[in-house]
């Protein structure tokens, strides 16, 4: 969906812009005489739309041309305001919120190159499919032609990123445009809405009507019958499961048709949300790294993808395939992204027969101690983490292996990034601990990736949010390291030192407090678990530095 809103008939003319008759105004100059209702501008009437449309949240950057969408929301109360120090944040900020609440934020962003800024992080958030109502304020529209220094092409930047993008075009319309952007971002999409300065200020508002959410589309049961074939064959197959179907419930009838048929469940590699830990179905991710995900797909004959996509490499490497199926197995789609997977599984289930699969009872471990180890690591975070704990992984490295032993913890969500654009850890915690209040986040974030989007941080101490940072100061690039072999480099003095992050040691500790967040070192699994544990039982933000090598 894009371009403009073609309903201009609702609209009296548009007021004259300053410079009176003669100036360039895409061609549309008229007097303010007959002007509509002086009762509310474009941003109010954006931020009445967006209170209609449930929208409660707005992680906001602002600048200039966005001023009297400030001055409506500080007006008009319902919206909880969340001021982030760079657009990276406010877009990983935003995205996680929806993966956790199912809700779309409102992000606020100053032109095209605060959007640019955020480019990276909705990035992720597309391959997410999150619902996000991305607001961009823009250059007054008659402003436009003059070319000033922060004008740029703000919808050419947006589109590869949005599955709905509009400039609105006059005041009037703004509402209307706001709420078709609340209805596509309900349905999972980055919906950018482009607001230029005079569609804010100009009067003559009218709030919009968002239509709820559409269903998602069921599957046909002929889909269904095909995959209930190719399970009963008793040929490999493997479930490939993405998106929605890795939740508690739709999880448990996967693993009831895996008892059933002796098919494998897996997770895709990038994937939004798990819910895992004690009661929940296990399920391991496509690994990573080319030599593990091969063999982890080896075998299969089929694979049905529910929410999935085709399983790929992230990467190609000299000699080895970029795809990770075998060349004698068929891929099967039993549900589409935007498809509703976990009922196309229940059916699947009933025509197996077969019941949803009771999680095994794992004991919970005791904290590890001694020398720090990933192993060690997932043993204590398995033992200290609270019930319902959301567990933000940007740990790139020192993290491939935490996933079995954490699966002993108590019941908890899991969000991974999802488009391999580093930097999303600190602004998901932040998005995370804003949509769930109550819940403790921890954030298992690498420390290469922390220097991104630190200013995360102030945001967290501001707001209070209650987040353990955890980052695992290895001082390096260290997947990097590892990628340069296995693509066949041979590096030599400036590559390693292109992926080393001494000289000088970044203090974590001393960054953090600079930013309001207490914080505190740890090079034993001992002294981090004291650690861990002080920080989950007192409210707000800290942060962990734990030196792993
Ligand atoms: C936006 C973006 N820039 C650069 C990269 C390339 N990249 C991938 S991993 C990485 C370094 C990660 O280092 P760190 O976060 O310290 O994790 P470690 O490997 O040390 O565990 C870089 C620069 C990327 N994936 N995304
Ligand atoms: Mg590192």
């Amino acid at each position: 969906m894009s371009g403009f809103h073609a309903d201009l008939d609702k609209c009296a003319p548009r007021p004259s812009p300053p410079g009176g008759k003669g100036f360039i105004s895409g061609g549309m100059v008229t007097p303010l005489d007959g002007w509509g209702s002086k009762t509310m501008n474009g941003a109010e009437s954006l931020v009445h739309t967006l209170i209609a449309g449930g929208i409660d949240t707005v992680f906001a950057n602002p600048g200039t041309s966005e001023m009297h969408f400030v001055a409506a929301l500080d007006r008009i109360p319902g919206i909880n305001c969340v001021l982030c120090l760079d657009e990276g944040v406010v877009a990983g900020a935003a995205d996680a919120y929806w993966r956790i609440t199912g809700k779309p934020a409102a992000t606020l962003l100053h032109c095209g190159p605060g959007l640019a800024n955020a480019l990276a992080n909705l990035h992720n958030a597309r391959r997410g499919r999150a619902g996000i109502v991305n607001i961009v304020g823009d250059q007054a529209t008659y402003h436009r032609p003059l070319d000033a220094p922060l004008t740029a092409d703000t919808e050419g930047w947006a589109r590869p990123v949005s599955g709905f993008l509009r400039t609105a075009t006059q005041a009037c319309l703004v509402g209307a445009d706001a709420a078709e952007a609340i209805t596509a971002a309900k349905a999972g999409m980055i919906a950018t809405l482009i607001l230029p300065a005079d569609t804010a200020w100009d009067e003559g508002g009218v709030v919009g009507t968002p239509r709820a959410a559409a269903a998602r589309g069921a599957v046909d049961h002929n889909v269904i019958e095909r995959a209930a074939t190719v399970l009963r064959s008793g040929e490999p197959t493997v479930l490939l499961l993405g998106g929605s179907t890795l939740r508690e419930h739709p999880l448990a009838i996967a693993g009831g048709i895996a008892a059933v048929t002796g098919a494998r469940l897996r997770a895709e590699m990038s994937n939004a949300r798990i819910e895992r830990g004690a009661g929940r179905v296990e399920i391991e991710r496509v690994p990573y790294f080319i030599d593990a995900a091969l063999p982890a797909l080896a075998g299969a004959k089929h694979i049905i993808l529910v929410e999935a996509v085709p399983p790929v490499g992230f990467f190609a490497y000299p000699g080895k395939p970029g795809r990770l199926w075998p060349e004698d197995c068929t891929l099967h789609v039993l549900a589409r992204a935007e498809q509703d997977g976990p009922a196309a599984l229940a059916s699947l289930a009933q025509l197996l027969a077969a019941e949803p699969a009771t999680a095994p009872n794992r004991k919970r471990p005791d904290p590890a101690q001694g020398p720090v180890t990933p192993q060690g690591f997932a043993q204590s975070l398995a033992a200290l983490m609270p019930e319902r704990t959301i567990i933000v992984d940007e740990s790139i490295s020192f993290g491939r292996g935490l996933f079995p032993i954490t699966a002993q913890g108590p019941a908890h969500d899991w969000l991974a990034l999802t488009g391999g654009a580093i930097g999303d850890g600190i602004p998901m915690a932040v998005g995370a601990a804003v949509g769930a209040p109550d819940r403790r986040v921890i954030a298992l974030q690498a420390d290469g990736s922390a220097m991104y989007t630190i200013a995360g941080l102030w945001t967290a101490a501001r707001s209070a949010l209650n987040i353990v940072f955890v980052v695992l100061a290895n001082r390096k690039y260290a997947i990097l390291l590892h990628e340069l072999a296995g693509v066949g480099a041979n590096p030599g003095r400036t590559a390693l030192d292109m992926l080393d992050l001494g000289r000088p040691d970044l203090d974590f500790v001393k960054i953090a407090e600079g930013m309001g967040v207490p914080a505190a070192a740890a090079t034993s699994l001992d002294a981090f678990n004291t650690l861990l544990h002080a920080s989950i039982n007192q409210p707000g933000p800290s942060l962990i530095e734990l030196r792993i090598g």
